[in-house]
């Protein structure tokens, strides 16, 4: 039996992968950071909690990841884990370039002391290409990141690159445009209007303050991506994809389309609030993914519009379920 090592293991993409990855019929372990409560809501709502093997790890600290990687031996592992939100970068750049540049680095120095055949996975992402050069943006795009957050996976891009090209391990790069779910953390754009419509529809919420409402988003589904992941590590040789829908919306469209699986018109309640708006923003990522389409046979599977009607039902049942209403 297979066995994989998930970083990030209670976050969004954690839960999926781990879902997908058990189907699959390997034994998997998720890392989690230790905290006064640590966070399996997403495992639970998946009903994979039990099946996870819960394993303690901290991506700033080395030597934990040695130890995990020694008790585990894992054929393969996935770097998920990052402070994953690009608004809170800018407060907090130290840190996140800790976790999400160092971090990786930890992760790649770890597998080339413990054993460098294990296979490595790297989360990198479509906010790297920031001020874009190129529309649609594809593998050989140059990057421009434009936050701390973007900056920091540049390097951890570059990095796993760099651990493959300098030590022979199996190290591929995901760069995954915005991938969305009823799982999404309720901070970022698509979740915190979703579960926006849910509370004014129940009548929870008078309004929804958003940012910039003309950015644009190649946005798709998280359970679709996960696959794309394993698939990668599945290759004769390591290498980077983008992965992506090919079809970028505003947030305004998103908004619009929301509040109309309700019955709303969005106008009548989203308020733009200066803070929530970026020092700077990413103001378009729309993706070419036709290497992954023919390597990797991969491509996604949900529209827009079945995206942003699953994530609002979902938003509405789990409002309703907490209000106690039939
Ligand atoms: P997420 O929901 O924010 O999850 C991030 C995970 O990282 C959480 O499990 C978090 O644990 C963990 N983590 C943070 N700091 C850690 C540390 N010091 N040590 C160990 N674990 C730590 O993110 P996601 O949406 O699933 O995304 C997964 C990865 O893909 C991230 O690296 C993200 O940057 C990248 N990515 C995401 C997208 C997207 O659209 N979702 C697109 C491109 C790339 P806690 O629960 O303890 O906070
Ligand atoms: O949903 P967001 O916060 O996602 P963002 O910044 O694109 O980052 C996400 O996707 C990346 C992949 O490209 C990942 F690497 C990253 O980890 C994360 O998962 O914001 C999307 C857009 C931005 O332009 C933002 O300015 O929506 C705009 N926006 C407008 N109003 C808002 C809001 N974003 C948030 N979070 N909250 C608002 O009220």
């Amino acid at each position: 039996m297979k066995k994989s090592l998930i970083t990030g293991i209670t976050g969004q993409d954690g839960a999926y992968l781990a879902q997908f990855l058990l189907k699959k019929g390997y034994r998997v372990y998720g890392a989690f950071r230790r905290s006064s409560t640590v966070n399996l809501e997403r495992l639970a709502y998946l009903g994979i909690k039990e099946q996870v093997e819960l394993v303690p790890l901290d991506l700033l600290d080395l030597g934990s990841i040695i130890r995990v990687l020694e008790n585990v031996q894992p054929d393969e592992v996935y770097n998920l884990a990052a402070q994953s939100f690009v608004a809170v970068s800018f407060d907090q750049p130290v840190a996140t370039g800790r976790i999400t540049g160092l971090g990786a680095v930890n992760v790649l120095e770890a597998i080339r002391i413990v054993n460098p055949k294990i296979k490595f996975y790297q989360a990198s992402s479509s906010e790297m290409f920031g001020k874009v050069q190129n529309v649609p943006q594809n593998e050989q795009t140059p990057f421009y990141p434009r936050s701390p957050y973007a900056a920091a996976k540049v390097y951890a891009h570059w990095m796993t690159v760099n651990y493959r090209e300098a030590y022979g391990i199996f190290a591929c790069s995901g760069i995954l445009f915005n991938h969305e779910s009823p799982l999404r953390g309720l901070e970022f754009v698509t979740r915190k209007i979703t579960d926006g419509v849910a509370r004014i529809k129940y009548g929870l919420a008078k309004e929804l303050r958003l940012g910039n409402l003309e950015a644009r988003r190649d946005w798709g589904c998280a359970e679709d991506y996960v696959e794309a992941l394993w698939l990668m590590l599945q290759q004769p040789q390591p290498d980077d994809y983008v992965i992506a829908t090919g079809e970028a919306h505003s947030v305004r469209e998103f908004a619009a389309r929301s509040f109309a699986c309700v019955g709303l018109n969005w106008e009548d309640y989203v308020v733009v609030d200066p803070q929530f708006m970026r020092p700077a923003d990413v103001e378009l990522l729309v993706g070419d993914a036709s290497k992954a389409r023919h390597v990797l046979g991969w491509k996604p599977k949900t529209t827009f519009e079945q995206l942003v009607e699953m994530m609002v039902e979902a938003d509405l049942r789990r409002v309703r379920d907490s209000l106690g209403v039939r």
